[in-house]
């Protein structure tokens, strides 16, 4: 079903939640035919999106489920694993046995951790990671709007490269994106940003504006601080200044917005504490560094995760 539409080189999204689907939009808009991986079977499936300035479009998608024996999935040349970071390897898992090795793999979400577990799942692809701080809302199942712009920082990992042609095309297709290597420094920067923000809005049931008082400073600090010394440990080396500012930035560019992890809790979703916060305690553990506020941040999380989820 609509195999004309994909082209030989074709580049796939696994993962239909909001920043999937904007993604799709955007490579979409940029003269690709992107294949949308979702839980739903094959099929073509309507969908809108609300761009930025508020214009509306619709377009048709192409979907195909991890589950179908796909020959489109044999097609990819680039598959972008956008689900959440706890479901980065059981998604991958399900369909990596049906991609070529030719096959490259982009993860995008946030948090960190899925980078070290998934080269193991891996069969002779590359692999690249990605950042974005792009902001997308899903309304619908299959109604997005873009709510944020914000930029994209891409890089390769481990194994054979993405084809410079894929990732002209990638480049071009996402606006305010940069090919960064080495890339886990922008990742690490992205991290520390949501293990500073997103806990203390959850726990503390506020806007992220709210963390711009006095009384959030010093906690603020101590966790940038842990990470920071972590990730000096893990070999990456970041300027605290530099980190601070850029929190506080966010915290002021972001002030009426409600985080994603407060969004979780309100909606009693599982939160991404464990690949945010608990990624920071994970590699503090690795390294025997203690990380204690970090620590706090996440055990308070999972307390109030552990009241709705079963
Ligand atoms: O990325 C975010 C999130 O909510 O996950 C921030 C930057 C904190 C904006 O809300």
């Amino acid at each position: 079903m609509g195999q004309q539409l994909v082209d030989e080189k074709n580049i796939a999204i696994l993962g239909a939640g909001a920043v999937g689907q904007l993604i799709y939009q955007q490579l979409l808009t940029d003269g690709n035919a992107p294949l949308l991986i979702a839980r739903e079977n094959e099929r073509q499936q309507r969908v809108t999106f609300t761009a930025l300035d508020g214009e509306v479009t619709e377009s048709t998608a192409i979907l195909a489920s991890p589950k179908s024996v796909s020959p489109l999935l044999e097609q990819v040349r680039l598959l972008i694993v956008c689900v959440k970071a706890y479901q980065v390897c059981d998604a991958l898992n399900s369909i990596i046995d049906k991609l070529s090795p030719k096959c490259h793999i982009l993860l995008l979400h946030n948090g960190m951790g899925p980078h070290l577990e998934v080269p193991a799942l891996l069969h002779g692809q590359g692999l690249s990671l990605g950042t974005t701080s792009q902001a997308a809302l899903k309304h619908e199942r299959w109604h997005i709007e873009q709510t944020g712009s914000g930029s994209t920082q891409l890089g390769h990992l481990t194994g054979p490269r993405l084809s410079q042609e894929l990732r002209t095309r990638l480049l071009s297709a996402i606006p305010n994106s940069q090919w960064c290597e080495p890339i886990l420094p922008s990742l690490w920067h992205k991290l520390a940003i949501n293990a500073a923000i997103n806990p203390l809005t959850a726990i503390h049931d506020c806007c992220n504006g709210k963390l711009a008082e006095e009384q959030y400073r010093q906690q603020i600090s101590v966790v940038v601080s842990e990470l920071i010394e972590v990730a000096s440990a893990d070999g990456i080396e970041l300027d605290k200044s530099a980190l601070i500012n850029r929190v506080y930035e966010v915290i002021g560019l972001t002030a009426a917005n409600f985080s994603s992890m407060h969004q979780d809790v309100l909606n009693k979703r599982k939160t991404e504490i464990e690949s945010i916060n608990g990624f920071v305690v994970q590699r503090a553990q690795h390294h025997n560094l203690t990380v204690n506020e970090n620590l706090s941040l996440l055990e308070q999380v999972k307390n109030m995760e552990s009241d709705y989820l079963k």
